[in-house]
């Protein structure tokens, strides 16, 4: 595998709104990130992932974009993003932008342009004369007619988000000329919006029978895309020292390799879903309880499959999933299963992203009244679900409970003051009501914190390139409820073994671990014990 301070890195993602707010209005801002870098800094990470800052009307919290050349007011200002970069990298940390070029926001003037047909501007946008039968992501239809141009356009998103037609080469020009203001002002690279969605046929009528994404088929991975991706590649970002992640939805390792492999790099990296299916069937709303061969099927697949070819990126919480310890890990075990997921997923192959709020153990929200929410899906589904699926708004308000947006999105909770220190005043979203317990000051003072924890396993990843770069193998793939797996190159081995549930679990023969050293541990346990507590992860080390 080519070396790149990509892979080597840990990205962090901040959701500018839910972050810190400096000037007290409720919602977090740039200043606000600004003042929180040391707070980075001392967490380790080497890379920000900042969702979207861009002007929008805020239907979808910024995925639905007006001006690609401006900040939002309620973030701040052009200024400010160039402080942003500037402090950043004099700590040697690089800035990755949301690129959300899927859609814009209908507020867009493109849009507006191409509603009126201004010459130049008609075909900017998917148009049709009639009405197909594709449903959007959010759900409902996404053709949705225009009463001015009197034509329907797609909207795999919200209504407000009208999906940018690609084939028009005067639409990949500006998106090229948007990617170059961004990477001329310092920006490090892109964490690329539902990428593999953009290339569409819409002159074909109809889409299959589905009652989720009827459609897709016309657009998810279509042929086309890898022209685009080749062309955006060779005339923008190989003029740069950048990295991209497309975030890639119902996606295989097989299709990612098209994307991804070492050879053509269309994408450095993709975000997968498969693992996101761990509790959920197809897609979210479909509960299934959690059972951790379901978590660890499908990460060690994506092992296996990129393995010396593509470069995972390992992630288990973003703006747009409910937090891992409510999902996969337990409230009565809260600390040893933060740590154990951490050491699960972050010593696998691929670069580790921590989303804001996991390094400290931020778990679902408290909510219990629809009106709590804000999530635009999340509003979308419940309608969808109760007007159109005839579910009960008892069953709908249960599955929003489990997997709304929202949990990931309220706010920052940096210490016990009043709106968890995240602003002096109300927030836009309510603070979860377990701040007084989980923040990041009590995990600062605590050597045996969750926070304490990350930041060993980051100054682990720097210290040993196995860690980074070693080979992937499966030890005792089958057990129920053990994960456990080894790194190896010419010159360390590495064990990790994890006990994923509420029981002691006593290891099988498999795991060998003789000679080795005792790295990293959540529990006070003998190095040599074979039983392992509730929750309890061990890392070995051994030179060759
Ligand atoms: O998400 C794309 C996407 O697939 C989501 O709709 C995802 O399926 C859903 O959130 C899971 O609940 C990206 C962004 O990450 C998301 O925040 C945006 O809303 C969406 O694109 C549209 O830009
Ligand atoms: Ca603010």
């Amino acid at each position: 595998m080519n070396k790149h301070w990509s892979k080597e890195g840990v990205v962090y993602q901040i959701y500018p709104r839910s972050f810190h707010d400096s000037n007290h209005d409720g919602i977090g801002d740039i200043q606000g990130i600004i003042q929180k870098i040391p707070h980075l800094v001392n967490l380790g990470i080497s890379i920000v992932w900042l969702s979207p800052v861009y002007a929008s009307p805020n239907d979808d919290n910024g995925y639905d974009i007006s001006n690609y050349y401006d900040i939002h007011p309620d973030f701040g200002t052009l200024e400010d993003m160039r402080q942003l970069i500037k402090i950043l990298h004099l700590h040697g940390i690089k800035l990755v932008m949301d690129l959300v070029v899927n859609h814009t926001s209908d507020e867009h003037e493109w849009f507006q342009k191409s509603v009126n047909k201004v010459p130049g501007f008609a075909d900017y946008y998917h148009w049709s004369k009639t009405k197909k039968n594709w449903t959007s992501f959010f759900g409902g239809s996404a053709w949705e007619y225009h009463p001015v141009r009197k034509e329907y356009y797609l909207h795999l998103f919200s209504k407000k988000q009208p999906d940018l037609n690609w084939d028009n080469p005067i639409v990949r020009q500006e998106v090229k000329a948007i990617c170059r203001f961004w990477l001329d002002l310092g920006v490090d690279g892109f964490r690329c919006d539902v990428i593999n969605i953009i290339a569409k046929e819409t002159s074909t009528p109809q889409g299959k029978f589905a009652l989720i994404l009827r459609g897709k088929e016309h657009y998810l991975n279509h042929p086309k895309i890898h022209t685009y991706l080749q062309e955006l590649k060779k005339d923008v970002f190989s003029n740069y020292d950048c990295f991209t992640v497309g975030e890639t939805v119902f996606i295989t390792p097989q299709i990612a390799l098209e994307y991804i492999k070492e050879s053509t790099l269309e994408l450095d990296m993709v975000f997968q879903f498969e693992h996101m299916g761990a509790d959920a069937i197809f897609v979210k709303w479909f509960i299934r309880r959690f059972k951790p061969m379901n978590l660890k099927k499908p990460l060690s697949k994506w092992q296996n499959e990129l393995q010396s070819k593509g470069w995972n990126s390992l992630y288990l919480e973003n703006h747009d999933q409910p937090r891992s310890i409510s999902r996969f890990g337990s409230l009565e075990f809260h600390a040893q299963s933060a740590k154990m997921l951490a050491t699960m997923l972050y010593f696998q192959q691929g670069t580790p992203y921590i989303y804001q709020g996991q390094e400290i153990g931020m778990t679902n929200a408290h909510f219990t009244r629809l009106d709590q929410f804000r999530d635009i899906e999340t509003l979308n589904m419940f309608e969808f679900g109760t007007k159109v699926l005839h579910f009960s708004k008892k069953r709908m308000m249960k599955k929003i409970f489990y997997a709304s947006r929202d949990h990931a999105r309220t706010p920052m909770q940096w210490n016990q003051s009043e709106h968890a220190g995240f602003s002096t005043t109300t927030p836009w979203i309510e603070v979860n009501e377990n701040y007084m317990d989980i923040n990041v000051s009590k995990n600062a003072t605590d050597e045996h914190s969750i926070l304490s924890y990350y930041q060993q396993i980051i100054a682990l990843r720097k210290k040993f390139p196995v860690i980074v770069y070693g080979d992937y193998q499966d030890i005792g793939y089958h057990h129920p409820r053990m994960y456990c797996y080894s790194r190896s190159d010419e010159v360390n081995q590495l064990l990790v073994v994890c006990n994923f549930s509420k029981k002691p679990l006593k290891l099988p023969n498999i795991v060998q671990f003789e000679g080795m050293e005792l790295l990293l541990c959540n529990e006070s346990s003998h190095p040599q014990s074979r039983l392992l507590k509730p929750y309890e992860a061990r890392v070995y080390l051994k030179m060759k």
